[in-house]
């Protein structure tokens, strides 16, 4: 196994958890435009891009590009407006310390996130300048399950794919490191069975070493 020298988070989900504000802002959306959307429905949107979770919050219903576009603005606007409340408290738990200890073990660390608002969420965190790269919603072209966002993060590291462990918490997400030859730690309780270790109750009781250990013997 190669030696592994970086390790690159997902945001939502890993970092911190916006799928709250996500599920809120296309309810008020699907709401005012009559379209049946319950937090099952929500589920569905976990970790894919603004455009996909449109495609799926609509399930077949007809609209046109203009109408499409018009919508995804009006959901970013809300969700916008529930991100002004988030803090520094809003970490997961024990995601801080971890990210403390895999700097300290020597790695590398850096985000890759589908969301366009990675900045926004990681600067209200005030943890945006602990990473050496952020790859966001606007930096490929292909979203998650394509692996093209991590090696791009990948590449902005200087690091080959194997050397790097991807933290996710959706299938497309754990799909798209596993199509890019990352190792994969899969992180709650949505279907993430084929990262190489799952970590149900996410990263609180765990070092950075203890990780590569377990990586060691699971691949
Ligand atoms: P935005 P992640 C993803 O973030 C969310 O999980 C997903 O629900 C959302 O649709 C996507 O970002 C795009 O977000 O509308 O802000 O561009 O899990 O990849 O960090
Ligand atoms: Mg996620």
């Amino acid at each position: 196994m190669a030696k592994i020298t970086a390790f690159i988070f997902d945001l939502d989900g890993v970092i911190t958890d916006t799928a709250e504000y996500h599920y809120l802002a296309w309810k008020q959306l699907a709401d005012e435009e009559h379209i049946a959307f319950t937090r099952q429905d929500n589920d569905q949107l976990r970790g894919v891009s603004r455009r996909e979770s449109l495609n799926r919050m609509l399930k077949g219903h007809p609209i046109d590009e203009t109408t499409a576009q018009a919508w995804m603005e009006r959901k970013n606007n809300y969700y916008l407006q529930h991100l002004k409340s988030i803090t520094p408290n809003d970490c997961l738990p024990g995601i801080k310390s971890f990210l403390a200890d895999a700097r300290a073990a020597g790695l590398k660390i850096a985000v890759g996130s589908a969301s366009k608002n990675a900045y926004e969420v990681l600067t209200r965190l005030e943890i945006i300048d602990l990473f050496e790269a952020v790859g966001d919603g606007y930096v490929v072209k292909n979203s998650k399950p394509a692996p093209d966002l991590f090696v791009w993060v990948a590449g902005r590291l200087g690091v080959h794919t194997e050397e790097a462990v991807v933290f996710e918490d959706a299938e497309a997400g754990v799909e798209a490191a596993l199509n890019g030859g990352f190792h994969v730690v899969g992180i709650g309780h949505a279907d993430v069975t084929r990262a190489h270790l799952v970590l149900r109750e996410g990263l609180a009781q765990i070092t950075a070493q203890d990780i590569l250990t377990q990586l060691q013997r699971a691949t």
